[in-house]
């Protein structure tokens, strides 16, 4: 006996056919399973539906047991004084500062994504060392997943704009527009304490890039009326170098760290390397920087610097400065 399926019947399987996971599978089975008529001649197929419809439950279960990765990761451990991530619109020119500021060599293509993921370079400023991180373009509908995290942790960014290209202050607004899509709002000064706390404000400048480009002036005035009241804008043109010193000094400025140099008891300071911590440190949280047993056992500390003679015992909530030398007596 021939099962009569109706056009309804019929439709469903079409989509169970076209079904791309496996929960759109189940929901056109259990159409299909309304839909087939239930009688004798039908019982072969309405056993296979159960069968399908079980299997199916089966594989969505397993999947939640064990879910695929999607997409990829990048974690990159922060170094050096602070980690400062160069986002921007495509073309823009962030891999070419990378390679100005850095030894790192991403590529540089005159033709957009060529940047796919994440390269991170370490930046020299005077006696301390910045990492940079290189990342792929942001455009209205193109933001990587691990991206958006990854600029939410940083502890700075630099916004890099287009002044070659008329949509170049556009893209870098997009840029803004579609990371506070996803609660990550870029400024040139996050607040003291944020009104909605599932909002990130990450430090930003904005580094308006190929001001060597024809028409680079005109643009730079739109750029100044769109975006200076909300981040310090740095000009430059990376593919020269021209003005590069200023973008690094704006970079590391930014950090609002101060570097303090150790000493050992009766040993001259260690001057190569510096430490840095978050201006207005004192030095409980200095020792902590340098050591969390130092933070705990910390008895006094003795400072050559700022707003001291040298030498001078100090508490622990003695605040330090800048290029401060610092003995910590346990
Ligand atoms: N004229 C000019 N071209 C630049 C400048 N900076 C980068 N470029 C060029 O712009 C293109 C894109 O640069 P790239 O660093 O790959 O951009 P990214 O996509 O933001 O990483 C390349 O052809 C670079 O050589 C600049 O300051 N002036
Ligand atoms: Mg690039």
């Amino acid at each position: 006996m021939a099962v009569n399926l109706t056009p309804q019947y019929l439709e469903a399987e079409a989509d169970y056919k076209k079904a791309q996971t496996a929960e759109e599978r189940l929901e056109c089975l259990r159409r299909m399973w309304t839909l087939v008529p239930k009688h004798k001649a039908s019982e072969k197929l309405q056993a296979e539906l159960k069968t399908k419809i079980s299997d199916t439950k089966a594989e969505i279960e397993q999947e939640k047991k064990n879910p695929k990765k999607v997409g990829v990761s990048y974690k990159i451990p922060r170094q050096g004084a602070g980690q400062v991530l160069l986002i921007g619109g495509p073309n823009s020119g962030k891999s070419r500062i990378l390679t100005r500021l850095t030894r790192s060599t991403p590529e540089v293509a005159p033709y957009p994504f060529t940047t796919r993921e994440p390269i991170p370079g370490m930046m020299d400023w005077q006696d301390v060392r910045v990492q940079l991180i290189d990342t792929p373009p942001i455009t209205p509908d193109y933001l990587e997943g691990y991206l958006s995290s990854m600029i939410r942790t940083a502890d700075a960014c630099v916004l890099v704009l287009d002044l070659g290209d008329d949509d170049g202050p556009f893209a870098a607004e997009s840029v803004c527009e579609r990371l506070a899509q996803v609660k990550t709002v870029l400024t040139g000064k996050p607040p003291a304490q944020a009104e909605d706390p599932s909002v990130v404000h990450v430090r930003t400048i904005l580094a308006a890039n190929k001001l060597d480009a024809e028409g680079a002036a005109e643009r730079l005035e739109i750029v100044r009326e769109m975006f200076a009241d909300r981040f310090p804008v740095v000009t430059l043109d990376a593919e020269s170098g021209n003005q590069l010193e200023g973008l690094r000094d704006a970079i590391y400025r930014m950090l609002d760290v101060i570097r303090v140099y150790t000493k050992r008891p009766g040993k001259p300071a260690d001057m190569a390397s510096p430490f840095t911590c978050p201006v207005g440190s004192n030095v409980a949280q200095f020792a902590a920087v340098v050591h969390q047993d130092f933070a705990e056992k910390l008895k006094s500390a003795r400072i050559w610097g700022t707003g001291v003679f040298d030498g001078q015992t100090v508490t622990r909530d003695h605040v330090l400065h800048d290029k401060d030398v610092v003995e910590l007596h346990v």
